[in-house]
């Protein structure tokens, strides 16, 4: 059986050889494989499962030829249209196709004129000197490529969100202190708030560019420029990580945002909403289409929005997930703010493996403005974690007893347990104990890996112990290179429903996870979340930002994250 993430590989590989093919005759056909790869990789359950029901295309960008292509691919394991390409086009080019500076026609002139099938060999005969010889090449493109080929070697993965928002302030705040820089901001999936990035998208206004495109090649993160221009320059950064500029005059500013910001498939859509009215629309402005040539600036992108009839949309919903149809309905969500953040679920002490004491941590909670935290250090399993015997559980007790005196009520400080959920599925102590405790998180952190039927009873005897009040980083993920367990998220969500056991969204960037796909199914099942930061030390609670922003991502509003809630509706929920 085919997992989702094989069979939005294999539509990847379709576009990635019609590219090849002719990227001009399929470009429709490209967009449309490429969405729906994107769609399926988010999608929060099984194709299988989707399919039995017969509601493939009520998949975003599954119409009925990707729908049967799907069924195809469920049913034979491959796809007869795919297996023709493959027969004609070398899958190696594809490899070929990520180089930067190669693009469709260029890989196969290689691969006619020198036969070249692989990244490898591409590089053997850039090294040989044999491509600056071919048509269109020269001994300038052929250094290129040699340094794209280098280039692609240092981005193979994708950049965790954290890792990619560092290094973009960096950037952003030497751009702002530039004295001709009238706004400068980060666009891109950065913006958009995906845990993970391809690559940083940075947009200044200002009326004099030169002098800023010369700032951002010379900044001292910049490792090589990769292309520089007018109002365009893309640079490699030592992160690894590829930053692209673009400068625009600020009466531009509110359009080019919204394309830089993206994504593509919401860009598409506005583009198809401002020609219903007469408008052709690009990075740069509105251009009337009765050929007067008559522009439309707009220097916000509320102005954008409002010429095509819509209220703004939240950078972390424009997937072209139905953030379109509701903003026409006006009704979109209020989605979650930092602000409305009360509480944090779920932390560390010294008493297992954080930094700091309960006191300490009680102290940095309360100065960011929360008005009640659970201590919940690991159960006695996680040896590897210093985890607490119950013994050692009621001494620390004790211990928050004397902290929540000296607090009074400035912050309320509840005694709570990451509860290992062993390998066999038991838990980590009896019903009494975990009776007597105020919130009981249950996490997965030991054999990950079991087969699906084993890992997903393994959740479901958490989910369903009455005691349970939340389940800690769901689905096991990190970012960006362990896969999370295989688990039947159908059954856990119908579970955490049925028992109304509230799911996570660990806020850490190396978790993220529940991730969005996954939250807002939840959402839309009536399931409650919690954003928690997961802190072992101080530093730790400033992950709160990327916890909220995949909440947003997943349609979240305030009233549907428990930690929201007021300390008087948060001690009821334990309660019951
Ligand atoms: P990433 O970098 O892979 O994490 O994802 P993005 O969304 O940052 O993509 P990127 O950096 O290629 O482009 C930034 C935005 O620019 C993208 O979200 C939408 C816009 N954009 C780029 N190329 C195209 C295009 O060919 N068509 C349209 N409509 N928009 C584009
Ligand atoms: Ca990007
Ligand atoms: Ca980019
Ligand atoms: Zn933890």
């Amino acid at each position: 059986m085919l997992s989702n993430r094989q069979i939005a590989d294999a539509f990847d590989l379709l576009a990635d050889l019609l590219r090849l093919k002719d990227a001009t005759a399929y470009r429709f056909e490209i967009i449309a494989y490429q969405r729906a790869a994107e769609a399926i990789r988010e999608l929060p359950r099984d194709l299988q499962a989707i399919a039995a029901e017969g509601r493939l295309q009520e998949i975003d960008g599954v119409g009925k030829a990707i729908a049967a292509k799907i069924n195809e691919l469920l049913q034979s394991g491959t796809l007869r249209l795919l297996e023709e390409l493959k027969a004609e086009i070398p899958q190696g080019l594809v490899d070929v196709l990520r180089v930067n500076s190669v693009g469709p026609k260029k890989a196969m002139l290689f691969y006619q004129q020198l036969g070249i099938t692989s990244v490898a060999e591409l590089e053997a005969a850039a090294r040989a000197g044999k491509l600056r010889n071919l048509p269109t090449m020269g001994v300038k493109s052929e250094q290129k490529i040699l340094e794209s080929i280098e280039a692609l070697a240092r981005r193979n993965t994708r950049a965790r969100a954290d890792v990619a928002l560092h290094a973009a302030e960096r950037i952003v705040r030497t751009l702002q202190s530039l004295p001709s820089v009238l706004r400068a901001e980060i666009a891109g999936s950065l913006r958009r708030g995906r845990s993970t990035i391809g690559d940083i998208d940075l947009l200044v206004a200002t009326y004099d560019a030169a002098p800023i495109m010369d700032a951002f090649v010379n900044h001292p993160d910049v490792t090589r420029i990769l292309s520089q221009g007018e109002t365009k320059s893309s640079v490699e950064l030592v992160s690894g990580l590829q930053c692209d500029l673009r400068v625009v005059p600020p009466e531009r500013f509110g359009t080019a945002l919204s394309y830089f910001t993206g994504s593509q498939a919401h860009n598409i859509r506005l583009r198809e909403l401002a020609l219903e009215r007469g408008l052709s629309l690009n990075e740069w402005a509105f251009t009337a289409t009765d050929g007067s040539g008559r522009e439309i600036l707009c220097a916000t992108e509320e102005e954008v929005y409002a010429q095509l009839d819509l209220p703004y949309i939240p950078p972390e919903l424009r997937e072209d997930r139905g953030e379109i149809e509701a903003a026409r309905a006006n009704a979109l969500p209020k989605l979650v703010e930092i602000g409305d953040i009360r509480a944090d679920l779920h932390m560390h002490t010294t008493w297992s493996d954080g930094r700091l004491s309960v006191r300490e941590m009680a102290w940095q909670a309360r100065e960011r403005g929360l008005q009640y935290i659970v201590i919940t250090d690991h159960s006695q399993s996680l040896g590897v974690a210093n985890g607490l015997s119950v013994e050692r559980l009621w001494a620390q007790r004790e211990e928050i007893e004397r902290v929540q005196a000296e607090f009074g009520d400035s912050l309320r400080i509840y005694h709570g347990v990451e509860l290992e959920i062993r390998a066999d599925g038991t838990l980590d102590y009896p019903d009494d104990v975990l009776a007597a405790l105020d919130v009981v998180i249950a996490s997965l952190h030991t054999a990950l890996r079991q087969d699906r039927a084993t890992i997903t009873a393994r959740l479901l005897n958490a989910i369903n112990n009455p005691h349970v009040d939340i389940i800690g980083h769901p689905r096991g993920q990190l970012i960006p290179d362990r896969e999370p367990a295989d688990l039947d998220m159908d059954a856990v969500f119908a579970a955490a429903l049925a028992t109304d056991t509230a799911l996570e969204i660990n806020a850490n960037p190396h978790r993220l996870d529940l991730d969005s796909a996954h939250a807002h199914q939840a959402l839309k099942l009536g399931i409650k979340l919690a954003i928690n930061t997961d802190a072992h030390s101080a530093a730790d609670f400033a992950v709160l930002p990327f916890g909220v922003r995949t909440a947003r991502r997943a349609w979240a509003s305030a009233e549907q994250i428990i930690n929201t809630w007021s300390r008087e509706r948060f001690e009821e929920w334990i309660r019951t």
